[in-house]
């Protein structure tokens, strides 16, 4: 048996933000083409403060052979089976231990203060040796941390020495908009971005209880956001330089032309350039045909002006070696990009 999953969905006024109800029909689609009638919503289904859900209920009676379990994330935790209403939608407001197939899911649904390990410790007896799967909303604390950046401090956290405690055979959890895993923990991230830090695209999950596998789908979303930035380096060249990198990030969003009506973009460069007004061009024409999240156009607040080709030389190399390897990204460093600019800046503002 196949359980889809999907977590985050941040539903509110449809006429708000109608992509969001899209992203979830196109799940709910996607899993009657292949009859799955499973759908686990682990937290967040709701924005903050919502609390119409009649756009949802009329949606889940389109698809009545789904059943739809959903347990509260952190913005959504008032709802309880008293206030959504349908006949294939369950709500979850305690610890609570689902079979499907033969798989154990153990649904843990968000408690503020609370430790996810604590939660799941109260279910220890029922949970038994048998395999089992974990749905959870929460922060996920392992060696390198994601964390929700619109959402600072911690939400029902749980560790990775608590996990390999606990040995669910993989843990299903929402909260983290973007789609992310790491060993036995897997986050499907929301299934249309909320905005424009929300990019690239968007999935929801498929447990197969045959043999414990987990694969992504594509959600078909109506708006996809990307964010570029590009660093200039001032060279005689760096007007072509910058419309190949252009062209390179386009085709790294994986869209077919026929879908660019449905990208928003944010497009920045930054560094120093000899020629400021070119730059801003060929952002302008790289990108024509696209349209700008909140039509903010490209920008060049952060790049300055510089014509010292020797300078530039050593900006060249330094990007080089910092690109070879010469720094450990991830954890608790700086980004590449924001070396990059430090480098830059070192140099040309020294
Ligand atoms: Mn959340």
């Amino acid at each position: 048996m196949k359980v889809a999953m999907t977590a985050d969905v941040h539903l509110g006024i449809r006429d708000d933000h109608p992509e969001r109800y899209n992203a979830l029909r196109n799940i709910l689609e996607q899993m009657s083409t292949e009859n799955l009638d499973s759908l686990i919503i682990a937290g967040d289904l709701f924005d903050k403060d919502f609390r119409n859900y009649s756009e949802f209920e009329g949606l889940c009676s389109e698809y009545p052979g789904i059943r739809v379990h959903i347990i509260p994330g952190n913005h959504d935790q008032n709802i309880s089976e008293s206030n959504i209403v349908g006949e294939n939608i369950k709500v979850y407001t305690d610890p609570y231990l689902k079979m499907f197939d033969t798989t154990k899911f153990l649904f843990i649904p968000y408690v503020e203060g609370a430790h996810m390990g604590e939660q799941i410790a109260g279910m220890g007896e029922e949970i038994g040796n048998e395999e089992w799967v974990l749905v959870a909303h929460g922060d996920y604390y392992g060696g390198q941390t994601v964390v929700n950046p619109m959402e600072p401090g911690m939400y029902m956290p749980i560790t990775r020495a608590e996990l390999d405690g606990f040995r669910p055979k993989i843990a299903l959890l929402g909260h983290i908009h973007k789609p992310w895993s790491s060993g036995r923990v897997r986050y499907p991230g929301s299934p249309c971005g909320l905005n424009i830090n929300e990019t690239g695209h968007r999935e929801f999950l498929v447990y197969d209880t045959a043999n414990g596998g987990v694969v992504s789908r594509r959600v078909e979303t109506d708006v996809l956001y990307f964010k570029e930035k590009f660093f200039v380096v001032p060279m005689e060249n760096e007007e072509s330089i910058l419309r190949d990198q252009i062209k390179e990030r386009i085709q790294e969003w994986g869209i077919e032309p026929a879908n660019y009506g449905n990208v928003r973009i944010r497009i920045e460069a930054v560094g120093f350039a000899m020629n400021r007004q070119a730059i801003s061009q060929a952002l302008q024409e790289g990108l024509d045909g696209f349209m700008y999240y909140k039509n903010e156009g490209p920008n060049i607040d952060n790049l300055s002006e510089s014509a010292d080709p020797q300078l530039s030389h050593i900006a060249e190399r330094t990007i080089e070696l910092i690109d070879d390897g010469l720094w450990n990204f991830g954890g608790d460093q700086p980004e590449r990009d924001d070396v990059v600019i430090a480098a830059l800046k070192v140099i040309y503002e020294s």
